[in-house]
Order: C-alpha cells, then sequence, then structure tokens
C-alpha cells in the first residue's frame, strides 16, 4: 500500500524506537521524567519561548489553548477551514464553553484582516466577549498553504490593537519553516501561544507540544490535568520526541519535493491541484466531480490510500518513507481512473 492518507501515518524510525528502550523515565505528573523535561526545554528553546508541555494531541494543544485563554461564553475567531473548527469534534464549545466566530478562509490559508477586525466583538452587555484569534499555519485543509510571516506580523498587529491572544496552531509549523529557509521560533515568535505536533512528518509515534510564556504553561498544565493529559513515565513517548525535533526537520524538504512531483503529474494527468503547492500537502480534483468513495476504493484496490475532502476534492499528503518511486507508482494508479 501506498498511504498518501496523512503524515500521521508515519511510523517511528529505528532510532527513536532505540531512544525509547533506554528512556530515563520518572512520573511525569510529579514533574519527574527526565526525559519529558528535556523535550520540553528543547522545543521552548527550539521554538523561542519560555516554556513548553508535553500533550498527547494536537488537538490538546489546541483546547487547551483555548481553555487557558478563555472563559464560558468568551469567543474565539477562527477560520472556517482550520482543523481546530472543523476536526476537533467542537471541544472549544463542547469543553469549554467557548463560543467560536468562524470567519472564512481565503484560499491562501488566511483570514482577511478586515474580515477578522469585524468579528471582534464591540464591549456591548449583549455580546460575548471576543478574547483570542486562532491561525494555522501550514494550513491544512488549504493545501498545506504557508501563512506569509508578514501576514502573520499584521494579525499580531490587529490582536495588540484590540488586546486579544494569538494562538497558533503550528501542527506542520516544521513544514513552514523549512520551506522558508526560516527558524521555527522566527515563525513561533508572533504567537501566545503555539501548539506544534511530533507526530505528523516528523514521525514520532505519538505527541505534541504547547509553547508559551511560563506563566501561561502553568495554567496550560493544570489545564492538561482537567482533560486527563496527565501522562506518567511518559519519557518513552518524549524520547521519540526529542529524535523527531534533531533529527528529523530537515528531512522535511523531502517530503516537500515529492509532493511537487505528485502536483506536477496529477496536472499532466488533467487533475486540478490547488496551487502552489508549498509544502508536504496536495489537494486535488478530478476534471469531473465523480463519487468520492468509488474512486477512493478504485484506488485502494490498486494499493493507493489518499484522503477525501469532501465536494470532489482529494488530498494526499507526503512524508517519511514516501519515495519518488512511490509517487510515480501512485501516479500510475492514479492514471488509470481518468
Ligand atoms: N490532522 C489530521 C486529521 O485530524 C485531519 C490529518 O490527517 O491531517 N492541527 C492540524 C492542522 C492538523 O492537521 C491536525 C491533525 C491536528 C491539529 C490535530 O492533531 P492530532 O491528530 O494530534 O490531534
Amino acid at each position: 500500500m501506498i498511504d498518501l492518507r496523512s503524515d500521521t501515518v508515519t511510523q517511528p524510525t529505528p532510532a527513536m524506537r532505540r531512544a525509547m528502550a533506554e528512556a530515563p523515565v520518572g512520573d511525569d505528573v510529579y514533574g519527574e521524567d527526565p526525559t519529558v523535561n528535556r523535550l520540553e526545554a528543547l522545543a521552548a528553546e527550539r521554538l523561542g519561548k519560555e516554556a513548553a508541555l508535553f500533550v498527547p494531541s494536537g488537538t490538546m494543544g489546541n483546547l487547551i489553548s483555548l481553555l487557558v485563554v478563555c472563559g464560558r461564553g468568551d469567543e474565539y475567531i477562527v477560520g472556517d477551514n482550520q482543523h481546530t473548527y472543523i476536526y476537533e469534534a467542537g471541544g472549544a464549545s463542547a469543553v469549554g464553553s467557548i463560543h467560536p466566530r468562524v470567519v472564512p478562509n481565503l484560499p491562501d490559508g488566511t483570514m482577511a484582516l478586515q474580515a477578522i477586525e469585524a468579528a471582534i466583538r464591540p464591549d456591548n452587555v449583549h455580546f460575548p466577549r471576543t478574547r483570542l484569534i486562532a491561525l494555522e499555519n501550514t494550513h491544512n485543509r488549504m493545501g498545506g498553504r504557508i501563512l506569509p510571516p508578514e501576514y502573520v506580523a499584521q494579525v499580531r498587529a490587529l490582536a495588540d490593537r484590540h488586546g486579544l491572544w494569538l494562538h497558533g496552531d503550528g501542527a506542520r509549523l516544521w513544514n513552514a519553516a523549512v520551506a522558508l529557509g526560516a527558524s521555527p521560533a522566527e515563525l513561533a515568535a508572533p504567537f501566545d501561544s503555539l501548539s506544534v505536533c511530533l507526530s505528523k512528518g516528523l514521525a514520532a509515534p505519538v505527541g505534541s507540544l504547547v509553547v508559551g510564556s511560563r506563566d501561561f504553561i502553568a495554567e496550560a498544565r493544570r489545564a492538561r490535568k482537567v482533560l486527563g493529559g496527565g501522562m506518567r513515565q511518559a519519557g518513552i513517548l518524549a524520547a521519540a520526541g526529542i529524535v523527531a525535533l534533531t533529527e528529523m526537520i530537515p528531512r522535511l524538504a523531502e517530503d516537500h519535493a515529492n509532493a511537487q512531483r505528485l502536483a506536477d503529474g496529477l496536472e499532466a494527468l488533467g487533475y486540478r491541484v490547488h496551487r502552489p503547492v508549498e509544502t508536504n500537502i496536495v489537494v486535488f480534483e478530478l476534471p469531473e466531480p465523480r463519487p468520492e468513495d468509488r474512486m477512493m476504493s478504485a484506488w485502494r484496490e490498486q494499493g493507493l490510500l489518499v484522503s477525501s475532502f469532501g465536494g470532489g476534492r482529494f488530498r494526499a499528503v507526503t512524508h517519511n518513507g514516501i519515495e519518488p518511486s512511490h509517487v510515480e507508482q501512485a501516479l500510475r494508479v492514479l492514471a488509470t481512473t481518468l
């Protein structure tokens, strides 16, 4: 099987498995797991923040950030195609009684600055209180698009003008950094809080980190406990995360090159591709819409897995373990159904 459904399907590398087997561990709820502590210090340093917290998933990292900043009935501004709004089971409302204020995402993954500003509530007893703006970088549903750093700086300035918190869903911030030739810390700088994932392109089996100020992380640690995310000998997992952060970032460039190959090949076959392809995600459509289930099972029968975004759109994600020859083979399969 060539599995392009997601970069979450990556297997831990041999170096990760060795590090996991050998990791010194302790009870992390007591703050005594040396490997978790090392991972958190490393992530804080790499992202230029005071502190970091190891959490089981990106979903929990985003939810914790919202819970720390927003109270019951408060509002957060989020793009209509962002992961937090679409794929996190409504956790902000379900768990935090936090009201989403949804603003359209443009094809490049941004939200128009005027639309964000217009969504901020005036101080009036009728309205929820706006507390936070959430961005996503890279933007998954918009095809792995990178938020332009100048844009993020403008949103930062807007947040400052209105006294709002800026949270980043940086599940794939590493991909943005590699593609831009920027440091992760530069891209993290405008955000008050940021959630980053180890278990996507970096191939760790489990885990994400939330980063921010020391005070924010102290509160985030409480929120993680509320959600049942306080883990004990989690150093077993953090050990893989350390390998992810120290060894796996530069190779993301290979995933990006493979995504370009795939996008070029799809277009040559007559598929429509959401361009530009900037990182490791290719969103594509058939020249004329056909039932997605039928297409996906035809491809599956020939050994190719991709995911569906609905509305006739498919997603293919390149990752560790996908080589140029797999891309060629995927294109041969995709050619059979046109
Ligand atoms: N995304 C998954 C699915 O949930 C769609 C994927 O296959 O891409 N933020 C972004 C931008 C994400 O893409 C994801 C995972 C998350 C957060 C959540 O991470 P996890 O799965 O660790 O909760």
